[in-house]
């Protein structure tokens, strides 16, 4: 009985760490030869606790960081943040003119159709891994096109 008690409780901790939603992710695929790409989704916190993204891995890259687009002037600059926080219930839109993940390094091409595993280390010392998969640059302007 006791067991089963702990065994209970553990699961209930695991429920309640850091954990977010993903919708919309992908990585951009660029053409072969360059080294940096970006990846864009829609995160979502719904549960009731502030949910702080520390450090992002992934074995494509040698190294993946948490960027911010601003606008300067007629220029738009691109920075590092050190972390990226989300209050229960807030979705943040991780988008070219915003907040968005540079994977830097790419260990080889990625094209059209791969999958790109991220690994999500949280503030509370937990984590969590996406897949998202490459969609083309070009395919990218033929749906931005298709809106307009
Ligand atoms: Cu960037």
């Amino acid at each position: 009985m006791r067991k089963l008690a702990a065994v209970i409780l553990l699961g209930l901790s695991q429920y309640t760490s850091a954990q977010l939603s993903v919708q919309e992710g992908f990585v951009r695929g660029l053409p072969p030869g360059l080294p940096v790409t970006a990846a864009f989704m829609q995160l979502e916190n719904s549960g009731s606790k502030t949910v702080t993204i520390k450090s992002i891995r992934s074995d494509q890259a040698e190294k993946v960081e948490i960027h911010q687009s601003l606008q300067q002037g007629d220029r738009v600059r691109m920075q590092r943040v050190p972390s990226l926080s989300l209050a229960p219930g807030e979705t943040v839109k991780l988008e070219p003119n915003g907040y968005h993940l540079m994977l830097i390094d790419l260990r080889s091409p990625l094209k059209e159709g791969d999958q790109v595993l991220l690994q999500v280390f949280y503030g509370d010392e937990s984590s969590q891994s996406f897949e998202l998969p490459v969609r083309s640059v070009l395919n990218e302007n033929i749906h931005h096109h298709h809106h307009h």
